[in-house]
């Protein structure tokens, strides 16, 4: 079938809008009608060229919500119409990760979805004949994808996609941050670095955990009102000071927070949440990603003295499992969702949706078709 798709050709160009081809779902696969998909920082990055990952030409996009269209063969979760969120982490519930009960990191499709193709290591997409490579096992930049069915949550037919979608990806990784990984409790400090969808997340979920002080940074003011509003007691730009910002929150706090999260992707940032973290406890989530080549240091001796250098995929939470009582959760109003959607628009507009994240001027687009 014909599909509108936003194509990312090759590194660093903006996406095109054109019309691909998508075949039908094989044994295991879903082609699924995407409603709605939010872009998120780390569509900007591999697009950028800097994801070890990023395979061109592709569909982006993996922050999605849409309607089950057909099933391919042995394919019994999930039947036409039932509204669906896909999963960039799948849930297979059979591989020694899922059967662990330690992690979400389900192996089943991790490998062929990685080169950007089906787990029967060919596409579904093609333009004029050549084919396309997938994204992240989602592709929701085209208003018809195929998706493996462990690649699949289903969730409440009622939820509202345009706001749904987020918990595709990045509501979903913040909030999961603070609960299944961190594991902050009641009292808790909290310093949170960067303050898009993913830090904001990450404040709402400080603030269901009943965190005490909740620290709030980023470089662009912007930010500070919503970030107070889901609950940062205080926000701090760190170009307002001269010492290093791991200085300045440890001086703010005594001896640094019990949980400090870097959602930005810089590893300079990751090393100054580490090291405002308490001595003798305090504990670093690395949210962010980091382009190829770059990695983290820190004088060791941080770790000595007590703190935890942790990080975490897709907030520890497994879709199939629990993406539906998430959806539950946001129907209810116990996830605020509406506030992270900033801007809306077409399809045909989504290049605008990189611009205004480039620019700081949103939190999340969410495309229509
Ligand atoms: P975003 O661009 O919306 O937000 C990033 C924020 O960081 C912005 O507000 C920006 O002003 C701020 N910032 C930039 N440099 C800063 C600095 N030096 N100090 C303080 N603040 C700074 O991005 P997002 O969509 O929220 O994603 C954040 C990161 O999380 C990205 O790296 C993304 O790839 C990653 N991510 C990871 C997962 C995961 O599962 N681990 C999931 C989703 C997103
Ligand atoms: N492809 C990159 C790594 C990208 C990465 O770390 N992705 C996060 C999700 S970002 C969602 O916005 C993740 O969950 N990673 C675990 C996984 O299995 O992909 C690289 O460095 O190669
Ligand atoms: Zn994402």
């Amino acid at each position: 079938m014909k599909s509108r798709a936003a194509v990312a050709f090759g590194p660093g160009q903006p996406l095109q809008i054109v019309e691909i081809d998508v075949a039908p779902p094989k044994a295991g696969e879903v082609l699924v009608k995407i409603t709605h998909t939010g872009v998120c920082h780390t569509d900007a990055f591999t697009l950028s060229g800097d994801d070890p990952e990023g395979l061109f030409p592709c569909v982006l996009g993996h922050e999605g919500a849409g309607v089950v269209v057909e099933v391919g063969e042995g394919v019994t979760s999930v039947k036409p119409g039932d509204h669906v969120i896909p999963l960039y982490t799948a849930e297979c519930g059979q591989c020694l990760f899922c059967k662990s009960g330690k992690t979400n990191l389900c192996t089943s499709v991790r490998a062929t979805q990685g080169k950007g193709v089906m787990p029967d290591g060919t596409s579904r997409f093609s333009y004029n004949g050549e084919p396309i490579y997938h994204y992240m096992g989602c592709s929701t930049f085209s208003e018809y994808t195929v998706v493996a069915e462990v690649s699949l949550a289903k969730v409440n037919p009622e939820a509202n996609p345009e706001h749904v979608c987020l918990l595709g990806c990045g509501v979903t990784t913040g909030i999961g941050a603070v609960h299944n990984t961190a594991k902050v409790q009641e009292g808790d400090s909290v310093a949170v670095f960067g303050l898009g969808g993913i830090g904001l997340a990450v404040i709402q979920g400080a603030r269901q955990a009943k965190a005490g002080r909740v620290i709030a940074i980023d470089t662009n003011p912007s930010k500070f009102e919503l970030a107070r509003q889901f609950g940062a007691t205080d926000c701090v730009n760190p170009k307002d000071h001269d010492k290093p910002i791991q200085q300045v929150i440890v001086e703010m706090t005594g001896w640094g927070v019990d949980h400090s999260f870097e959602c930005i992707g810089n590893v300079n940032v990751m090393r100054a949440a580490l090291e405002c973290a308490h001595r003798g406890w305090g504990q670093s989530v690395i949210i962010g990603v980091a382009g190829a080549g770059q990695e983290i240091s820190t004088r060791p001796f941080q770790l000595v003295t007590g703190r935890k250098w942790m990080g975490t995929a897709f907030g520890g939470v497994k879709g199939r499992s629990q993406l539906p009582g998430m959806v539950e959760d946001a129907m209810k109003g116990d996830i605020e969702l509406a506030p992270f959607v900033t801007h809306t628009m077409e399809l045909e507009r989504i290049n605008e949706a990189f611009d205004l994240m480039h620019e700081g001027k949103s939190i999340r687009s969410v495309v229509h078709y």
